[in-house]
Protein backbone atom coordinates (compact mmCIF):
# COMPACT_ATOMS: atom_id res chain seq x y z
CA UNK A 1 0.00 0.00 0.00
CA UNK A 2 1.29 3.18 -1.29
CA UNK A 3 -1.23 6.15 -1.82
CA UNK A 4 -0.71 9.12 0.49
CA UNK A 5 -3.04 9.13 2.96
CA UNK A 6 -4.95 11.97 4.93
CA UNK A 7 -6.17 14.56 2.56
CA UNK A 8 -9.17 15.25 2.57
CA UNK A 9 -10.72 14.87 -0.80
CA UNK A 10 -13.90 15.06 -2.56
CA UNK A 11 -12.97 11.83 -4.76
CA UNK A 12 -14.25 8.67 -3.12
CA UNK A 13 -12.23 6.89 -5.58
CA UNK A 14 -8.87 8.56 -4.92
CA UNK A 15 -7.94 5.23 -3.18
CA UNK A 16 -9.20 1.40 -3.75
CA UNK A 17 -11.95 0.57 -5.41
CA UNK A 18 -9.01 -0.56 -8.05
CA UNK A 19 -10.37 -4.64 -8.94
CA UNK A 20 -11.80 -6.85 -6.93
CA UNK A 21 -9.16 -8.99 -4.58
CA UNK A 22 -7.33 -12.22 -5.76
CA UNK A 23 -8.42 -15.20 -4.46
CA UNK A 24 -7.45 -17.41 -6.58
CA UNK A 25 -4.74 -19.17 -5.29
CA UNK A 26 -5.09 -21.00 -1.16
CA UNK A 27 -2.48 -18.33 -0.12
CA UNK A 28 -4.64 -15.51 -1.08
CA UNK A 29 -7.79 -16.80 0.79
CA UNK A 30 -5.40 -17.53 4.04
CA UNK A 31 -4.36 -13.82 3.35
CA UNK A 32 -7.99 -12.24 3.42
CA UNK A 33 -9.03 -14.39 6.33
CA UNK A 34 -6.14 -13.35 8.03
CA UNK A 35 -6.86 -9.42 6.56
CA UNK A 36 -10.58 -9.45 8.03
CA UNK A 37 -9.70 -10.61 11.31
CA UNK A 38 -6.78 -8.65 11.75
CA UNK A 39 -9.44 -5.61 10.70
CA UNK A 40 -12.46 -6.68 13.11
CA UNK A 41 -9.42 -6.83 16.12
CA UNK A 42 -8.38 -3.47 15.00
CA UNK A 43 -11.93 -2.26 14.71
CA UNK A 44 -12.48 -3.35 18.05
CA UNK A 45 -9.76 -1.39 19.82
CA UNK A 46 -10.79 1.89 17.63
CA UNK A 47 -14.35 1.32 19.61
CA UNK A 48 -13.16 0.69 22.64
CA UNK A 49 -10.86 3.92 22.37
CA UNK A 50 -13.50 5.98 21.13
CA UNK A 51 -12.46 6.39 17.46
CA UNK A 52 -15.19 4.50 16.12
CA UNK A 53 -18.45 5.72 17.47
CA UNK A 54 -21.52 4.00 17.53
CA UNK A 55 -20.65 0.31 17.79
CA UNK A 56 -20.05 -2.16 15.24
CA UNK A 57 -20.95 -5.85 14.75
CA UNK A 58 -17.70 -8.17 14.31
CA UNK A 59 -17.03 -10.62 11.80
CA UNK A 60 -14.37 -12.98 13.92
CA UNK A 61 -15.21 -16.54 13.22
CA UNK A 62 -17.05 -16.13 9.69
CA UNK A 63 -14.44 -15.08 7.52
CA UNK A 64 -14.48 -18.26 5.49
CA UNK A 65 -17.80 -17.88 4.19
CA UNK A 66 -17.25 -14.11 2.56
CA UNK A 67 -13.35 -15.42 1.44
CA UNK A 68 -15.23 -18.96 0.01
CA UNK A 69 -17.69 -17.36 -1.68
CA UNK A 70 -16.05 -14.27 -3.07
CA UNK A 71 -13.43 -16.86 -4.27
CA UNK A 72 -16.00 -18.37 -6.48
CA UNK A 73 -17.45 -14.76 -8.02
CA UNK A 74 -15.85 -13.06 -11.21
CA UNK A 75 -14.93 -9.36 -11.10
CA UNK A 76 -18.75 -8.19 -13.05
CA UNK A 77 -20.65 -10.03 -10.29
CA UNK A 78 -23.00 -8.44 -7.57
CA UNK A 79 -23.33 -9.15 -3.86
CA UNK A 80 -25.59 -7.35 -0.88
CA UNK A 81 -24.27 -7.46 2.25
CA UNK A 82 -25.73 -7.15 6.08
CA UNK A 83 -25.37 -5.17 9.65
CA UNK A 84 -22.43 -7.47 9.79
CA UNK A 85 -20.68 -6.80 6.65
CA UNK A 86 -16.57 -5.55 7.05
CA UNK A 87 -15.52 -9.14 5.89
CA UNK A 88 -17.98 -9.54 2.80
CA UNK A 89 -16.71 -5.81 1.74
CA UNK A 90 -12.82 -6.59 2.43
CA UNK A 91 -12.78 -10.00 0.27
CA UNK A 92 -14.90 -8.54 -2.53
CA UNK A 93 -11.79 -6.04 -2.26
CA UNK A 94 -12.43 -2.45 -1.03
CA UNK A 95 -9.44 -1.34 0.48
CA UNK A 96 -8.68 -1.82 4.22
CA UNK A 97 -7.44 1.69 4.82
CA UNK A 98 -11.09 3.29 3.49
CA UNK A 99 -13.33 0.88 5.19
CA UNK A 100 -11.38 1.81 8.37
CA UNK A 101 -11.96 5.39 7.60
CA UNK A 102 -15.84 4.84 7.35
CA UNK A 103 -15.97 3.47 10.12
CA UNK A 104 -14.13 6.26 11.45
CA UNK A 105 -16.40 8.23 9.84
CA UNK A 106 -13.67 10.26 8.03
CA UNK A 107 -13.76 12.26 4.78
CA UNK A 108 -11.69 9.64 3.08
CA UNK A 109 -13.56 6.81 4.01
CA UNK A 110 -14.97 4.26 1.48
CA UNK A 111 -18.44 6.60 1.49
CA UNK A 112 -16.86 9.78 2.94
CA UNK A 113 -17.85 8.61 6.62
CA UNK A 114 -21.27 8.56 5.52
CA UNK A 115 -22.29 4.99 5.64
CA UNK A 116 -20.76 3.60 8.57
CA UNK A 117 -20.65 0.35 9.40
CA UNK A 118 -23.29 -0.87 8.67
CA UNK A 119 -23.36 0.86 4.93
CA UNK A 120 -20.71 0.55 3.18
CA UNK A 121 -20.86 0.65 -0.55
CA UNK A 122 -19.23 0.56 -3.81
CA UNK A 123 -20.54 0.15 -6.82
CA UNK A 124 -17.28 -0.20 -8.65
CA UNK A 125 -16.48 -3.54 -6.74
CA UNK A 126 -20.61 -4.61 -7.31
CA UNK A 127 -21.02 -3.91 -3.84
CA UNK A 128 -24.92 -3.07 -3.40
CA UNK A 129 -24.45 -2.08 -0.39
CA UNK A 130 -24.30 -3.43 3.49
CA UNK A 131 -27.88 -3.07 5.41
CA UNK A 132 -28.51 -2.34 8.51
CA UNK A 133 -32.42 -4.34 7.83
CA UNK A 134 -32.32 -7.36 8.12
CA UNK A 135 -32.77 -9.36 4.95
CA UNK A 136 -33.41 -6.27 3.18
CA UNK A 137 -30.50 -7.20 0.53
CA UNK A 138 -32.30 -10.05 -0.83
CA UNK A 139 -34.19 -8.37 -2.78
CA UNK A 140 -32.29 -5.77 -4.17
CA UNK A 141 -30.30 -8.80 -5.20
CA UNK A 142 -32.94 -10.18 -6.75
CA UNK A 143 -33.16 -7.19 -8.76
CA UNK A 144 -29.43 -7.27 -9.74
CA UNK A 145 -30.37 -10.62 -11.19
CA UNK A 146 -33.10 -9.39 -12.92
CA UNK A 147 -31.09 -6.26 -14.21
CA UNK A 148 -27.99 -9.06 -15.31
CA UNK A 149 -30.45 -11.23 -17.25
CA UNK A 150 -32.11 -7.95 -18.84
CA UNK A 151 -29.14 -7.17 -20.04
CA UNK A 152 -27.94 -10.39 -20.67
CA UNK A 153 -24.29 -10.23 -19.14
CA UNK A 154 -23.96 -13.33 -17.86
CA UNK A 155 -23.41 -11.51 -14.32
CA UNK A 156 -24.70 -13.15 -10.93
CA UNK A 157 -25.99 -11.80 -7.86
CA UNK A 158 -25.07 -13.06 -4.13
CA UNK A 159 -27.39 -12.62 -0.96
CA UNK A 160 -25.23 -13.08 2.23
CA UNK A 161 -27.54 -12.66 4.73
CA UNK A 162 -28.06 -14.74 8.81
CA UNK A 163 -30.09 -16.65 10.09
CA UNK A 164 -32.01 -14.34 11.50
CA UNK A 165 -33.25 -13.28 8.14
CA UNK A 166 -35.07 -16.65 7.57
CA UNK A 167 -38.42 -15.52 9.22
CA UNK A 168 -38.35 -11.89 7.48
CA UNK A 169 -41.23 -12.09 4.98
CA UNK A 170 -39.24 -10.04 2.29
CA UNK A 171 -36.43 -13.20 1.96
CA UNK A 172 -39.62 -15.60 1.39
CA UNK A 173 -40.78 -12.83 -1.38
CA UNK A 174 -37.05 -13.05 -2.54
CA UNK A 175 -37.11 -16.88 -3.15
CA UNK A 176 -40.19 -17.05 -4.88
CA UNK A 177 -39.53 -14.70 -7.49
CA UNK A 178 -36.21 -15.78 -8.26
CA UNK A 179 -37.40 -19.12 -8.48
CA UNK A 180 -40.19 -18.17 -10.64
CA UNK A 181 -37.99 -16.35 -13.24
CA UNK A 182 -35.24 -18.54 -12.97
CA UNK A 183 -32.84 -15.61 -11.93
CA UNK A 184 -29.17 -15.77 -11.51
CA UNK A 185 -28.81 -15.39 -7.87
CA UNK A 186 -27.50 -17.28 -5.30
CA UNK A 187 -28.38 -17.20 -1.73
CA UNK A 188 -26.03 -17.14 0.93
CA UNK A 189 -27.30 -17.69 4.48
CA UNK A 190 -24.76 -17.37 6.96
CA UNK A 191 -26.40 -19.19 9.83
CA UNK A 192 -24.21 -19.05 13.27
CA UNK A 193 -26.48 -19.82 15.40
CA UNK A 194 -28.32 -17.11 17.09
CA UNK A 195 -30.19 -13.19 15.59
CA UNK A 196 -29.07 -11.11 18.78
CA UNK A 197 -29.40 -13.82 21.90
CA UNK A 198 -32.42 -15.31 20.06
CA UNK A 199 -31.32 -19.23 19.03
CA UNK A 200 -31.83 -20.74 15.56
CA UNK A 201 -32.75 -23.31 17.19
CA UNK A 202 -35.58 -21.65 19.36
CA UNK A 203 -37.10 -19.12 16.18
CA UNK A 204 -36.53 -21.75 12.94
CA UNK A 205 -39.54 -23.47 12.87
CA UNK A 206 -38.27 -26.17 9.93
CA UNK A 207 -34.62 -25.76 8.56
CA UNK A 208 -33.34 -23.13 5.96
CA UNK A 209 -32.40 -25.27 3.22
CA UNK A 210 -35.86 -26.28 3.39
CA UNK A 211 -37.01 -22.97 2.82
CA UNK A 212 -35.39 -22.74 -0.50
CA UNK A 213 -36.18 -26.28 -1.11
CA UNK A 214 -40.02 -25.34 -1.08
CA UNK A 215 -39.45 -22.60 -3.70
CA UNK A 216 -37.48 -25.46 -5.91
CA UNK A 217 -34.23 -24.07 -5.33
CA UNK A 218 -31.26 -26.21 -5.16
CA UNK A 219 -29.88 -25.78 -1.63
CA UNK A 220 -27.46 -27.30 0.37
CA UNK A 221 -25.41 -27.04 3.49
CA UNK A 222 -22.21 -26.28 3.79
CA UNK A 223 -19.28 -26.18 6.75
CA UNK A 224 -18.90 -22.00 6.85
CA UNK A 225 -15.66 -22.94 8.89
CA UNK A 226 -14.27 -24.28 6.04
CA UNK A 227 -13.23 -22.32 3.21
CA UNK A 228 -12.51 -24.01 0.34
CA UNK A 229 -15.98 -26.16 0.79
CA UNK A 230 -17.56 -22.84 0.50
CA UNK A 231 -15.96 -22.19 -1.84
CA UNK A 232 -16.74 -25.08 -4.00
CA UNK A 233 -20.23 -24.91 -2.93
CA UNK A 234 -20.81 -21.87 -4.12
CA UNK A 235 -18.69 -22.61 -7.77
CA UNK A 236 -21.60 -25.30 -8.42
CA UNK A 237 -24.08 -22.45 -7.43
CA UNK A 238 -22.84 -19.38 -9.42
CA UNK A 239 -21.98 -21.66 -12.58
CA UNK A 240 -25.48 -23.20 -12.74
CA UNK A 241 -26.86 -19.73 -11.86
CA UNK A 242 -24.48 -18.20 -15.07
CA UNK A 243 -25.26 -20.84 -17.26
CA UNK A 244 -29.33 -20.06 -16.69
CA UNK A 245 -30.25 -22.97 -14.23
CA UNK A 246 -31.47 -20.52 -12.12
CA UNK A 247 -30.62 -19.57 -8.36
CA UNK A 248 -29.12 -21.32 -5.87
CA UNK A 249 -28.91 -21.54 -1.87
CA UNK A 250 -26.44 -22.08 0.98
CA UNK A 251 -26.51 -22.90 4.21
CA UNK A 252 -23.05 -22.12 5.96
CA UNK A 253 -23.02 -23.43 9.19
CA UNK A 254 -20.55 -21.04 11.21
CA UNK A 255 -20.40 -18.94 14.35
CA UNK A 256 -19.53 -15.76 15.64
CA UNK A 257 -16.94 -15.81 18.15
CA UNK A 258 -17.37 -12.00 19.81
CA UNK A 259 -20.68 -11.11 20.66
CA UNK A 260 -23.80 -9.67 18.42
CA UNK A 261 -21.61 -6.21 18.76
CA UNK A 262 -19.62 -4.37 20.67
CA UNK A 263 -22.07 -2.99 23.25
CA UNK A 264 -22.56 -6.30 23.96
CA UNK A 265 -20.03 -6.93 26.69
CA UNK A 266 -21.37 -4.67 28.81
CA UNK A 267 -24.37 -5.68 28.92
CA UNK A 268 -23.67 -8.88 30.62
CA UNK A 269 -25.87 -11.20 28.15
CA UNK A 270 -25.13 -15.07 28.62
CA UNK A 271 -27.07 -16.88 25.61
CA UNK A 272 -24.11 -19.19 25.03
CA UNK A 273 -21.75 -21.03 27.19
CA UNK A 274 -18.90 -20.67 27.28
CA UNK A 275 -18.27 -24.58 26.22
CA UNK A 276 -20.16 -23.81 22.89
CA UNK A 277 -17.85 -20.63 22.14
CA UNK A 278 -15.06 -22.88 22.80
CA UNK A 279 -15.91 -25.76 20.69
CA UNK A 280 -16.66 -23.44 17.70
CA UNK A 281 -13.18 -21.69 18.22
CA UNK A 282 -11.37 -24.89 18.23
CA UNK A 283 -13.48 -24.66 14.28
CA UNK A 284 -11.25 -21.83 13.52
CA UNK A 285 -11.29 -21.01 9.97
CA UNK A 286 -7.32 -19.71 9.73
CA UNK A 287 -5.22 -22.62 11.69
CA UNK A 288 -7.06 -24.59 9.04
CA UNK A 289 -6.08 -22.63 6.10
CA UNK A 290 -2.74 -21.60 7.22
CA UNK A 291 -2.07 -25.31 7.48
CA UNK A 292 -3.01 -25.72 3.79
CA UNK A 293 -0.11 -23.37 2.76
CA UNK A 294 2.42 -24.07 5.48
CA UNK A 295 4.03 -22.49 8.21
CA UNK A 296 6.14 -20.25 6.90
CA UNK A 297 3.97 -18.83 4.11
CA UNK A 298 1.51 -18.44 7.09
CA UNK A 299 3.75 -16.56 9.07
CA UNK A 300 4.76 -14.00 6.20
CA UNK A 301 1.50 -13.30 5.00
CA UNK A 302 0.71 -12.31 8.70
CA UNK A 303 3.56 -10.41 8.64
CA UNK A 304 2.24 -8.43 5.64
CA UNK A 305 -1.06 -8.19 6.26
CA UNK A 306 0.13 -6.99 10.08
CA UNK A 307 1.55 -4.01 7.67
CA UNK A 308 -1.28 -3.40 5.68
CA UNK A 309 -3.40 -2.63 8.81
CA UNK A 310 -0.88 -0.41 10.31
CA UNK A 311 -1.04 1.52 7.40
CA UNK A 312 -5.14 1.57 7.24
CA UNK A 313 -5.07 3.00 10.84
CA UNK A 314 -2.35 5.59 9.87
CA UNK A 315 -4.57 6.62 6.86
CA UNK A 316 -7.83 6.60 8.62
CA UNK A 317 -6.83 8.52 11.72
CA UNK A 318 -4.95 11.18 9.56
CA UNK A 319 -8.30 11.68 7.30
CA UNK A 320 -10.77 14.56 8.76
CA UNK A 321 -14.01 14.40 9.98
CA UNK A 322 -16.82 15.89 7.71
CA UNK A 323 -17.84 19.61 7.69
CA UNK A 324 -21.42 19.20 9.43
CA UNK A 325 -22.23 22.10 7.26
CA UNK A 326 -22.17 19.22 4.47
CA UNK A 327 -24.26 17.19 6.43
CA UNK A 328 -27.27 17.16 3.40
CA UNK A 329 -24.32 16.59 0.72
CA UNK A 330 -25.00 13.20 -1.50
CA UNK A 331 -28.16 12.08 -0.19
CA UNK A 332 -29.33 12.73 -4.15
CA UNK A 333 -27.53 10.62 -7.00
CA UNK A 334 -28.38 14.52 -8.92
CA UNK A 335 -26.35 16.35 -7.29
CA UNK A 336 -29.25 18.60 -5.79
CA UNK A 337 -29.39 19.49 -1.99
CA UNK A 338 -32.65 19.33 -0.21
CA UNK A 339 -34.47 22.48 0.31
CA UNK A 340 -33.58 24.23 3.71
CA UNK A 341 -35.96 22.72 6.53
CA UNK A 342 -36.40 19.81 5.03
CA UNK A 343 -35.62 17.20 7.28
CA UNK A 344 -37.18 18.43 10.47
C1 LIG B 1 -36.07 -5.92 9.95
C2 LIG B 1 -35.18 -5.85 11.17
N1 LIG B 1 -35.62 -6.35 12.35
C3 LIG B 1 -34.85 -6.29 13.45
C4 LIG B 1 -33.60 -5.71 13.39
C5 LIG B 1 -32.71 -5.64 14.64
N2 LIG B 1 -31.60 -6.59 14.45
C6 LIG B 1 -30.39 -6.17 14.06
S1 LIG B 1 -29.32 -7.45 13.85
C7 LIG B 1 -30.48 -8.56 14.33
C8 LIG B 1 -30.17 -10.03 14.40
C9 LIG B 1 -29.84 -10.57 13.05
O1 LIG B 1 -29.49 -11.92 13.18
P1 LIG B 1 -28.94 -12.68 11.93
O2 LIG B 1 -29.74 -12.35 10.73
O3 LIG B 1 -28.86 -14.11 12.31
O4 LIG B 1 -27.48 -12.08 11.70
P2 LIG B 1 -26.25 -12.11 12.71
O5 LIG B 1 -26.39 -10.92 13.60
O6 LIG B 1 -26.30 -13.38 13.46
O7 LIG B 1 -25.07 -12.00 11.83
C10 LIG B 1 -31.68 -7.94 14.62
C11 LIG B 1 -32.90 -8.64 15.07
C12 LIG B 1 -33.19 -5.16 12.16
N3 LIG B 1 -32.01 -4.57 12.03
N4 LIG B 1 -33.98 -5.26 11.06
MG1 LIG C 1 -27.32 -15.15 13.12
Amino acid sequence: MTAAAGAATDDPTARGGTGTAALGTPAQRYRMLRLIRGFEELALGLVKSGVITGGIHPYIGQEAVAVGVCAALDPGDRLTSTHRGHGHVLARGVDPCRLLAELAGRVDGLNRGRGGSMHAADLSLGILGANGIVGAGAPIAVGAAWAARQAGDGRVAVSFFGDGALNQGVLLESLNLAAMWRLPVVFVCENNGYATTLPAATAVAGTAVGRAAAFGIPAVTVDGMDTEAVRTATEEAVARARAGGGPGFLECRTYRFEGHHTMERRMKLRYRTPEEVADWRARDPLPRAAAAIGEAAATALDVAVAADLAEAERFALASELPDPEGALDYLYADGRRPRAGATR
